[in-house]
């Protein structure tokens, strides 16, 4: 008889047939993120103010198919049964954003107590289900009182979204330990006060958000700078009310992955790197603009002060980034930029939105570039996912194959990272539920678990499966 050989490291256990299953650190958070506007519905309930996607989304022609938030997926009444669904497919951290406008319907002023009232139900009945919150404070559904006063043009903004966030401080944060101040500052400056070009199988596509804007380059860094004001005058704030909390923005990582893994092509995704996050990461994790982009921006760079760039660079205590496609591959070269893009053909693999080109390694690249670039204490994807299309059978399933491919392949790639020593604690799932995905729609599908939109039933779906064996295991399944 053959002996059975087994085999055990840091990062490998024996699976049933043999093989090994790579495991992830000790208390690594398998989680899952939503956000409120896309989720929530009950614009007008409990004397919430609103907001400007409440507003943008009923402007004729900015949906696709009309699709509003107005009733999403019900889930502010829903959210019960909804915490539930995710305790039952082994979810150990849930990140969910508050909406401001329930809390300050007005932006500024008196505090809604109906609203708070909302969010600290949702975290208590996350906690006695066994799932760690994680609050996000602003994923894009700014107050529209504030928006008629200049919205991120206006510093005022910034010190508005301050107050705000030590209020959810003083009201969850005996609860909630971990907070993420601002979702995505790059996408939502950029989206939603320019409008962002991007290629879609070769033709040129704006993708705008609200309020939809069409501002001047030194209009939009003046709104960027604005944004991670708010990001640093949120995390002086919250440490002021409750010392102890943990804080990280939820940012968007762009990132140049070397199209071949050499010692220069590194160097080049580097610099790309840095280059693509000048305007965000790399001013909140250094503190300081760099030369070569106020050099660049010249007369169209942001006024700011030393004041606001300590504020901006606050110590932090992890780095959370989504992360889904690279900004592009990259190579080394000569000229004074330092890297050289190299674009996806045509034939490229693509997930199910128009956008998302399928390039798992960035999980890996990603989480590397960042820790030798700025080497934060910890990082959290705070983002990963894709739109996929379900099969649904006779028998009431829901067979989402591409989705649970692309999971291994991200987390596989995840995986790599932390075994190279890249601190990430934790990973969260775009979406748990299907949602209202922006300008695109209820169509366009990123949940694990599906809606029916008609009859708002949960299902979840082969991917919810596939998250509740690794979660389970800790390990890729
Ligand atoms: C993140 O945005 C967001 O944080 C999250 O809310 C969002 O649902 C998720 O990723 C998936 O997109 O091409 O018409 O569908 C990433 C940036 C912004 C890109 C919204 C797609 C929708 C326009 N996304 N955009 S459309």
């Amino acid at each position: 008889m053959i002996n059975k050989i087994h085999f055990k490291s840091k990062n490998l256990t024996s699976n049933a047939g043999g093989s090994t299953l790579p495991t992830f650190p000790e208390r690594f958070f398998w989680g899952i993120a939503t956000a409120a506007y896309q989720i929530e519905g009950s614009p007008d309930a409990d004397g919430k103010g609103k907001s400007i996607w409440d507003t943008y989304a009923h402007i004729p022609g900015k949906m696709k198919n009309g699709d509003t938030g107005d009733v999403a997926i019900d889930h502010y009444r829903r959210y019960k049964d909804d915490v539930t669904v995710m305790r039952e497919m082994g979810v150990k951290a849930y990140r969910f954003s508050i909406s401001w406008p329930r809390i300050f319907p007005n932006g500024v002023g008196e505090p809604n107590p109906k609203g708070v009232d909302f969010y600290s139900r949702l975290v208590d009945e996350l906690l006695q289900a066994g799932i760690e919150p994680f609050g996000t404070l602003y994923h894009w559904d700014l107050p529209q009182a504030l928006q008629d006063k200049g919205g991120w043009q206006s510093r005022d903004t910034a010190q508005a979204f301050a107050d705000y966030a030590s209020l959810i401080a003083g009201q969850l944060g005996d609860r909630v330990k971990h907070f993420f101040t601002l979702n995505e500052l790059q996408n939502f400056v950029d989206m939603g006060h320019r409008g962002t070009v991007i290629k879609v199988q070769g033709k040129d596509v704006r993708i705008e958000l609200a309020p939809g804007l069409q501002l001047s380059t030194a209009q939009v860094n003046q709104v960027s700078h604005h944004a991670v004001l708010a990001h640093g005058l949120a995390v002086q704030a919250m440490r002021a009310t409750r010392p102890g909390l943990l804080l990280g923005p939820a940012d968007v990582l762009f990132t140049g992955v070397p199209i071949i893994d050499t010692p220069a092509n590194v160097r080049a995704a580097e610099i790309a790197t840095r280059t693509y996050n000048e305007r965000f990461l790399d001013v909140m994790l250094t503190g300081r603009y760099s030369d070569a982009y106020l050099q660049a921006a010249g007369p169209d760079s942001p006024k700011f002060t030393e004041a606001d760039l300590s504020a901006i660079g606050s110590p932090l205590d992890f780095v959370g980034v989504n992360i889904y496609i690279p900004k592009s591959y990259v190579e080394a070269s000569e000229d004074a930029k330092g890297f050289r893009e190299v674009p996806t053909s045509l034939t490229h693999p693509k997930m199910g939105s128009p956008w998302h080109s399928f390039i798992p390694e960035v999980l890996y690249w990603g989480p590397r570039l960042m820790n030798s670039l700025w080497k934060p204490k910890a990082i959290y994807i705070t983002e990963n996912g894709c739109a996929a299309n379900d099969v649904l059978t006779p028998e009431g399933r829901v067979l989402d194959t591409d989705r649970v491919m692309y999971l291994r392949a991200v987390m596989s790639n995840l995986h790599r990272a932390i075994s190279e020593g890249v601190p990430v604690k934790g990973n969260f799932i775009w979406s748990a539920f299907d949602n209202l995905e922006w300008t695109g729609g209820f169509g366009t599908r990123f949940g694990l678990v599906h809606i029916d939109f008609k009859t708002q039933k949960r299902t979840p779906k082969l991917s919810a499966a596939w998250f509740k064996e690794a979660s389970r295991r800790n390990g890729i399944v």
